[in-house]
């Protein structure tokens, strides 16, 4: 498996699928899952909101994966997952690394064999970037997975540089 850490936007990657950092309600909102909504079209929430009349009627749980149509976007598929809020008072690293491997099993099921993934939790939820790179990396690399090709694609070089860093110490 090839891990790379890229700065850009996770909605211009023509990789079979990109990982959202979802909300539970999988209904949208703001950040990477604005930005996949917005340039991915109504197809993507029409989807969304099958599940959530389907398998998901209270929302996609903490640490799981599952995919949708990805509209207008050049991928095949949006994983979506939805990352833990951070706190120094409870370690939550076991959920945010559920994130990663959860999102690879639904890739697998795909067939999908390249994937892009966001620095899932570092933004609205306040994961430290170094410590959710760390964590991040890991768990790619621990997951057995068909998928090929894993592409980090961070928005800011702060957190390009903390993903660079842990590919080079854990990758
Ligand atoms: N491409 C790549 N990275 C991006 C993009 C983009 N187009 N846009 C933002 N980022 P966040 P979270 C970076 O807040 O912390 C949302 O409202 C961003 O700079 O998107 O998991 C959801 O609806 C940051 O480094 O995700 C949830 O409610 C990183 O992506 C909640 O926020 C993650 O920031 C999820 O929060």
């Amino acid at each position: 498996m090839r891990i790379t850490a890229v700065q850009g936007d996770i909605t211009e990657q023509d990789l079979d699928a990109v990982v959202n950092a979802a909300k539970s309600t999988l209904l949208g909102g703001g950040g990477v899952d604005g930005a996949i909504h917005r340039r991915g079209g109504p197809e993507i929430l029409d989807a969304c909101k099958q599940l959530r009349a389907g398998d998901y009627p209270d929302g996609l749980p903490t640490g799981q994966a599952v995919a949708t149509t990805a509209g207008k976007l050049p991928a095949r598929w949006v994983i979506h997952t939805v990352g833990p809020t951070y706190t120094a008072s409870e370690d939550r690293s076991e959920l945010l690394a559920s994130c990663f491997s959860e999102s690879l099993k639904v890739a697998g099921t795909l067939g999908a064999r390249t994937i892009a993934f966001p620095a899932i939790s570092t933004g609205s939820y306040c994961y430290p970037v170094e410590e959710a790179a760390r964590i991040a990396v890991r768990a790619v690399h621990d997951t057995p997975t068909e998928v090929d090709v894993v592409r980090f694609v961070l928005f800011d070089g702060h957190s390009r540089d903390a993903f660079a860093d842990a590919v080079r110490h854990y990758g």
